[in-house]
């Protein structure tokens, strides 16, 4: 069998054009070259196999134990499609920049601002904190207010993004004090709660939300030196973010379910139920159980971190 090595047209497949003129062709927008677009293949190759490994780690357990490998592979499956745009050059728009430069790393009048990231980040910045903030069995109002002020931060990074005067700077303001506030949660709140859940929890979460924490603060230094300062070239700001995502979604997830190894979910108040569950069994043959027996209303126990799903 031989392998033929084929070369990577994305970029004349998906060239944006305007009139018909192709925008890299007359040098107007700063745009990704090939090797940005290999790049972005090769994240998304991991991300793929990284999918992959998470559910095969997840069938290796009883459904009442998942939760977290779900999670994970999730983030790892939204992230493969973005990738997968981003190396078929797709998902970007074209900005006028705000900062004119004349060196080989940001010349152009525009710039590619690739909108398909934020849609990723999106979906999967909750879902990585409910990893996160799950683990450290946190109450749910302050979870949810979490995760609203990080799509507070990741709407305000897109839209901003997608200005073209100085104004941008006004929603990275909003953005960067929406990230103070959940580094202050999980440097705070989160890791006293977790490690009032035992010593293995608080490891796991100090682990994870450690990295975690280290990570986001790198974001907008990115997004500073890319969509917003336009310093370095979009090659470069591949690089930069690809790294960072290897890390926060790869690297996070083997992180956070090896540290789950030995953490029933239950102990964290996540109460899971399956039908071929023995208590539950009982519970339903009881003469007079009408098959919901209060497990439908969400409401157990007095312990107030109890969740159940
Ligand atoms: C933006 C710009 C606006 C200000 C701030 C930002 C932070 C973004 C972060 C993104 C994290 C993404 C992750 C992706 C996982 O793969 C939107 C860049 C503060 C923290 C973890």
């Amino acid at each position: 069998m031989s392998l033929n090595k084929r070369a990577n047209n994305a970029l004349n497949t998906n060239s944006y054009t305007v009139n018909g003129i192709s925008q890299a062709v007359n040098n107007q927008t700063l745009q990704i070259t090939t090797h940005g677009s290999d790049w972005y293949w090769a994240v998304c190759a991991v991300m793929v196999c990284s999918t992959f490994a998470f559910m095969g780690l997840a069938v290796t357990k009883p459904r009442t134990q998942r939760i977290f490998h779900y999670i994970t592979a999730a983030i790892t499956m939204v992230a493969s499609i973005a990738y997968f745009s981003m190396g078929s050059n797709l998902g970007w728009t074209p900005i006028p920049v705000e900062f004119h430069r004349n060196t080989p790393q940001a010349h152009g009048n525009y710039r590619e601002i690739f909108y398909v990231r934020y849609i990723d980040w999106f979906i999967t910045t909750p879902l990585l904190l409910l990893d996160l903030l799950l683990t450290a069995a946190l109450p749910w109002p302050t979870l949810m207010y979490v995760i609203l002020l990080d799509w507070v931060m990741i709407v305000t990074g897109l839209v901003g993004a997608l200005v073209a005067s100085g104004y941008k700077w006004g929603y990275f303001a909003f953005g960067c004090a929406a990230l103070a506030y959940i580094v202050y949660v999980l440097v705070f709140e989160a890791r006293k709660h977790a490690n009032a859940m035992g010593r293995d929890v608080g490891k796991a979460f100090t682990y994870c939300g450690s990295l975690t924490t280290l990570l986001w603060i790198l974001y907008p230094i990115a997004w500073g030196l890319c969509e917003g300062g336009n310093v370095i070239h979009p090659d470069s700001e591949a690089i930069f973010y690809g790294i960072l995502d290897l890390f926060a979604k790869p690297v996070f997830g083997a992180l956070l379910i090896w540290g789950h190894r030995g953490i029933d979910p239950a102990r964290l108040g996540l109460h899971i139920h399956d039908y071929d569950e023995k208590d539950l069994a009982i519970e339903m043959k009881r003469p007079g159980a009408n098959g919901t027996n209060g497990h439908t209303n969400g409401i157990t126990n007095g312990n107030s971190t109890e969740q159940t799903v």
